[in-house]
This record gives C-alpha cells, sequence and structure tokens, in this order.
C-alpha cells in the first residue's frame, strides 16, 4: 500500500457480459486513473442479488467480469480486484449504515424508481437500499475518488450524505469520497434510441455494443445505428444519434468534436458510421485476444482472487472494526 497516494475505489455489477457504455464511462477511466491512485475494484456480486439469479450462471458471470476488467487493462497485481460477497465487512457496514440513512432519502432515487418498474414482480427491499451497500462499499475503503458514469451520481450524492451524517456524530470516521465522471464517454446512449442510455439489459440487442461482440457485429450494428436526414457530421441537441457517435468516436480516438466535425465536412453518414464502427472494433480487439487468454488460465486468474480478497479484507475490516467501536457495538473478546 502506497501511503503517498489517494484511494479510488469503484465496481460493477456482476450481472452480463458488459456493454461499450460500461467501457467508455467507466472501465476505462478506471485504467488511465490508475499510476494515480492506489485502487480496489470489487465484482459487486451481492448487488447483484438485487434482481433474481440463475446461480449457475450467475457464477459465470461474475467470473467473466473478472476476466473483462483484467483485459481491460487493470493490473490485478498492482490494484486490488476482489469478488464484494468474499469480504462479509460489506454487509455489516452496509447494516450499520441502513440505521443512517432515511427512507425519504430512498425514495429519491431514481435507479431505484427505473429498476422496480423494470422488475415489477421482484420490489424487494434489496433494490431499495441498493445505495447504502453501495456507500458501505466506497466508505470502507476510505475512498477519496470513486470513477462512474453520469449514471451513478446521485447514489454518489447520498453516499456523501450518509458519511458526513456519521462524521458529525462520531468524528472523522470516514473519508468523503468525491466522484469521477469522465468529460466525454459519461452517458453513452443507445445506437437504437439516442435518448436511451445503453444498457446491457436492453431487449433491442442493435442498441447495444457488447465488449464481446465480433468485429461484424459491431460494424453491422453501427451501419444500423438510428441518425436524423440532415446528412451533416454535426454536433448538437437537435442532433442526438449522431452526437452520440461523435461522443463514442471522441472518447476512443482522443480527437475533439470540432475535429471530427472537419474530419468529416463533406462526407455522407454512412462513411462516418462505417469508420466509427472500424474505430470501435479495433479498441476491442486487444481487450478480446486478452480476455479468451485469461480465461482458459484458471490458475492464474484464482491465484489473483485469492490475494486480493485477502488485501481486500484487512482494509475493510480496519474501518469496520472503527465503526463498531464508535457506535458502541461490544468488542469481540479474545
Ligand atoms: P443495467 O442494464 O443492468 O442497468 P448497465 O449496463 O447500466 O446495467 P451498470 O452495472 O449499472 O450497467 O453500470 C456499471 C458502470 O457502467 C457504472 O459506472 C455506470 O455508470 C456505467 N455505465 C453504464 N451504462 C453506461 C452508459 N450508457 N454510458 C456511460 N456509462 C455507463
Ligand atoms: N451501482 C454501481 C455498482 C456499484 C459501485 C459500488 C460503483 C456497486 N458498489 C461502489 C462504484 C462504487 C453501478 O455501476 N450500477
Amino acid at each position: 500500500m502506497n501511503k503517498d497516494k489517494k484511494i479510488l475505489y469503484s465496481g460493477m455489477q456482476a450481472t452480463a457480459t458488459l456493454q461499450l457504455g460500461n467501457y467508455l464511462g467507466a472501465l476505462k477511466n478506471w485504467v488511465n486513473l490508475c499510476d494515480e491512485y492506489e485502487c480496489f475494484f470489487g465484482i459487486m456480486d451481492l448487488h447483484s442479488l438485487t434482481v433474481r439469479q440463475n446461480p449457475t450462471e450467475f457464477r459465470q458471470n461474475a467470473r467473466k467480469l473478472y476476466a473483462l476488467y483484467v483485459a481491460a487493462g487493470l493490473d490485478p497485481e498492482k490494484n486490488c480486484i476482489y469478488y464484494q460477497s468474499h469480504v462479509s465487512g460489506h454487509a455489516e457496514l452496509g447494516w450499520i449504515l441502513d440505521c443512517f440513512t432515511y427512507m425519504g432519502e430512498l425514495n429519491r432515487m431514481t435507479q431505484f424508481k427505473d429498476k422496480s418498474a423494470k422488475h415489477a414482480d421482484n420490489i424487494n427491499a434489496g433494490l431499495y437500499t441498493y445505495p447504502v451497500l453501495m456507500a458501505a462499499d466506497i466508505l470502507l475503503y476510505q475512498a477519496d475518488v470513486v470513477p462512474v458514469g453520469a449514471d451513478q451520481k446521485q447514489h454518489l450524492e447520498i453516499t456523501r450524505d450518509i458519511a458526513s451524517r456519521f462524521n458529525n456524530i462520531y468524528g472523522d470516521v470516514f473519508t468523503i469520497p468525491e466522484p469521477y465522471i469522465g468529460k466525454t464517454g459519461a452517458r453513452i446512449m443507445s445506437l437504437q434510441d439516442p435518448e436511451k442510455k445503453m444498457s446491457k439489459s436492453d431487449e433491442n440487442i442493435n442498441g447495444t455494443i457488447l465488449l464481446l461482440d465480433d468485429r461484424d457485429t459491431v460494424i453491422r450494428k453501427f451501419k444500423k445505428a438510428v441518425t436524423d436526414s440532415d446528412a451533416c457530421v454535426r454536433y448538437g441537441e437537435d442532433k442526438p444519434g449522431i452526437s452520440n457517435l461523435m461522443n463514442i468516436y471522441s472518447t476512443i480516438s482522443k480527437k475533439s468534436i470540432e475535429e471530427i466535425e472537419r474530419e468529416f465536412d463533406g462526407k455522407g453518414y454512412g462513411e462516418f458510421k462505417l469508420a466509427v464502427g472500424e474505430c470501435v472494433a479495433d479498441e476491442l480487439d486487444p481487450l478480446q485476444k486478452r480476455y479468451n487468454e485469461l480465461m482458459a488460465d484458471k490458475t492464474y486468474i484464482n491465484n489473483c482472487i485469492k490475494e486480493n480478497d485477502d488485501k481486500a479484507r484487512y482494509f475493510a475490516t480496519k474501518t469496520l472494526r472503527k465503526v463498531q467501536k464508535k457506535v458502541g457495538l461490544t468488542e469481540l473478546i479474545r
């Protein structure tokens, strides 16, 4: 542990294979921030239980997510990449923080409203207290910064509120975390409905680019992307489809929006869509190769999981013991 470095914490639910929005809004930023921070990345499997899971597929998805993190460029020998469910402190701190969170605050969470509309037959208490478990994840590691996509901003705000409330009563126990939301890529929209965020659970598969889609599929989906009839590659609120494609292209190629407008001045949408598709496919190609290698080498990932679980447990327990003492729970007698 490098004491001079600030702490970064983030994670994703272990539900299904990742989509381009997860990558550009979160994962790619994590990779870029790794050298600057001491990093913890969780496979958020407890959060995934808020939606009913098939146990066998769920276990495989968690493993695939671990391999995708590593394939995308997170080094498990330098960063602590671990399973949330392997560190019991998350659930324990989650319970304590539940007692410091108001129902009024949780009622305002837009993700809860969206997810309960989507899963109307299973509006469980876990879905409701989801943001408190997320606060526990972040606060356990005393994180300074939490890189996420724009849709998670509200969850970061409630985390900060819970932490400040606790600190006001018990002194400086928790670091108050800052969200890190990238300038581009923070909100990638569906290729079929640019008013809606790209999501892995979208029914229309043509709207979502999966990180494991092959080159032809990626290019085909971009060719089919919904645009407008103006035929001019220009960024603007009146052109959500083209603006979304420009945003994707800009995030990967690092070209500014103005440069892209110049590059495609006088050229048609067909040429532009093909360029975006190729640029995304080129970006995903090395990631997919590495992913396949990692999935074939069970021992390497198993060793990484074991070591990093231990490391995460060590840091989490330190904060948890402090919190237990502060609230007056009786210490263990040894
Ligand atoms: P679901 O389909 O279940 O809602 P999701 O695909 O939206 O899932 P999450 O697991 O909720 O993905 O999010 C993981 C991370 O990816 C979060 O940091 C989130 O902000 C980011 N993210 C998800 N979708 C997008 C998107 N379309 N654009 C930018 N960032 C995104
Ligand atoms: N809710 C997050 C996943 C998540 C998370 C976290 C992200 C759970 N705990 C802690 C950052 C920090 C999502 O991406 N849907």
